[in-house]
C-alpha cells in the first residue's frame, strides 16, 4: 500500500527551538528550519513520506492574521491536491489552541490537519518535540483522522481543536488538556486508537477565512474591579468583548451595568470564566443584558471565535449564541 504523503507547515516555536545547552532554561524558539528537521525525520523509516514548508519561525506568541492566513491558503490548496493525504502544522504551544480552533472554524474537515508542538527545545534533555512530532504523523496518516476537524496532539494525546487549551506552563506529559471532551484520542510512535467516530464527517468548512479580524478585547475580571474597566478596554468603536469573568462568568454589579448599556447600543459581550475548566451557561438575566454564554469554551477561543463571527457580518444574538453552543 503506497505510504501516505503529508504536506508540513512549519510556523516555528520551542518544538524548532535551540537552547544550546541541555539543561539551559533559556532558549530560542525557531531555530530550527523545516528542512533539517525532516532531513532528521527521515532517518526514522516512518511510513510517510513529508514534504515540508517553512511559513514562518517564530515564538508563537506573535502569531497571527498574516500567518494564520498563510496556513489556510496553504492548507486549502492541500485540501484540493489529490497528491496530499494529510497536513501536519508544526507551531508553538502559548497560542497552538488559538491557531488550531481558527483553523477548525474556517476549514473543510476533508483531510486530516494536526498541529504539534512541544515544551522543550530540541537539544534538551528529555525534549519531547521529535515525539510528538512522530505522533502527529501517525495520526495525520490515518484517513480515520479526517471528519474531526483541526486536531492537536501533545503528550501522546489527541485533542479535538475546539476542546484543546494549554493548562500548564511547565511539563512535557500534561501541559495540554482537552475539555469538556477530554481526548479524542491516545497515540505512540507504535499505536493509535481514536475513542469514537469522526463527528464532522461530510461537513464543509463552518465560516469562510476572514481577510481580516476584528480586535476583541478580553475583560479579565478580578474582585473589586471599577465600572471604569469597560471603557479601559472597549473603544467606541470596539464590536465585541469577551469577560474572562469569576466562576460562572461572573462580574461586579458595576461592570455588569455597563456592559448592559455598551451591549444595548451594539457591543457584543461574551461571558466566559477565568475558571480553567469552566463551562458558562446561559443564565435568565443574559437575555434582558443581552449577553451571550461561552459555553465550554476559554476566553482565548471565545475571542476567535466572536472574531469569526464579526468578520462574516453576524450580528444576530441568537445565531450568535447558537455558534458558542454548537460543539
Ligand atoms: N516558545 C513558545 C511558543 O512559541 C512556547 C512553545 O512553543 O512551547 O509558543
Amino acid at each position: 500500500m503506497k505510504a501516505p504523503h503529508l504536506l508540513v507547515l512549519a510556523t516555528g516555536g520551542t518544538i524548532a527551538g535551540i537552547a544550546g545547552s541541555p539543561t539551559r532554561h533559556d532558549y530560542r524558539p525557531g531555530q530550527i528550519g523545516i528542512e533539517d528537521w525532516l532531513e532528521q525525520v527521515r532517518g526514522f523509516g516512518l511510513a510517510a513520506e513529508l514534504s515540508g514548508k517553512q511559513i514562518a519561525n517564530i515564538g508563537s506568541e506573535d502569531m497571527g492574521v498574516p500567518i494564520w492566513a498563510a496556513l489556510h491558503g496553504e492548507i486549502e490548496k492541500a485540501m484540493a491536491d489529490p497528491a496530499i493525504d494529510g497536513i501536519v502544522i508544526t507551531h508553538g504551544t502559548d497560542t497552538a489552541e488559538e491557531t488550531a480552533f481558527l483553523l477548525d472554524l474556517t476549514l473543510p474537515p476533508k483531510k486530516p490537519v494536526v498541529l504539534v508542538g512541544a515544551m522543550r527545545p530540541a537539544d534538551a534533555v528529555g525534549s519531547d518535540g521529535m515525539r510528538n512530532f512522530v505522533n502527529a504523523v501517525r495520526v495525520a496518516s490515518d484517513p480515520d483522522a479526517a471528519g474531526r476537524g483541526v486536531l492537536l496532539v501533545m503528550g501522546d494525546r489527541i485533542l479535538a481543536a475546539r476542546d484543546a487549551r494549554k493548562v500548564r506552563t511547565r511539563g512535557t506529559d500534561d501541559a495540554f488538556r482537552g475539555f469538556p471532551r477530554g481526548s479524542v484520542g491516545i497515540v505512540t510512535p507504535a499505536a493509535l486508537e481514536w475513542f469514537g467516530n469522526p463527528w464532522r464527517e461530510g461537513e464543509g468548512a463552518r465560516y469562510a477565512f476572514p481577510d481580516a479580524l476584528p480586535d476583541v478585547p478580553i475583560l479579565y475580571v478580578g474582585a473589586g474591579m471599577p465600572a471604569t474597566s469597560v471603557a479601559r478596554i472597549c473603544g467606541s468603536d470596539t464590536k465585541g468583548v469577551v469577560i474572562a469573568g469569576a466562576g460562572e462568568g461572573n462580574m461586579p454589579e458595576a461592570v455588569r451595568q455597563t456592559l448592559k448599556e455598551r451591549a444595548g447600543s451594539g457591543l457584543v459581550v461574551v461571558r466566559a470564566s477565568r475558571v480553567d475548566e469552566g463551562l458558562v451557561d446561559r443564565e435568565p438575566e443574559d437575555a434582558s443584558n443581552q449577553f451571550v454564554a461561552a459555553r465550554a469554551l476559554n476566553p482565548q477561543k471565545a475571542r476567535i471565535l466572536l472574531q469569526v463571527l464579526i468578520a462574516n457580518g453576524e450580528s444576530d444574538l441568537d445565531h450568535i449564541q447558537a455558534a458558542f453552543d454548537n460543539p
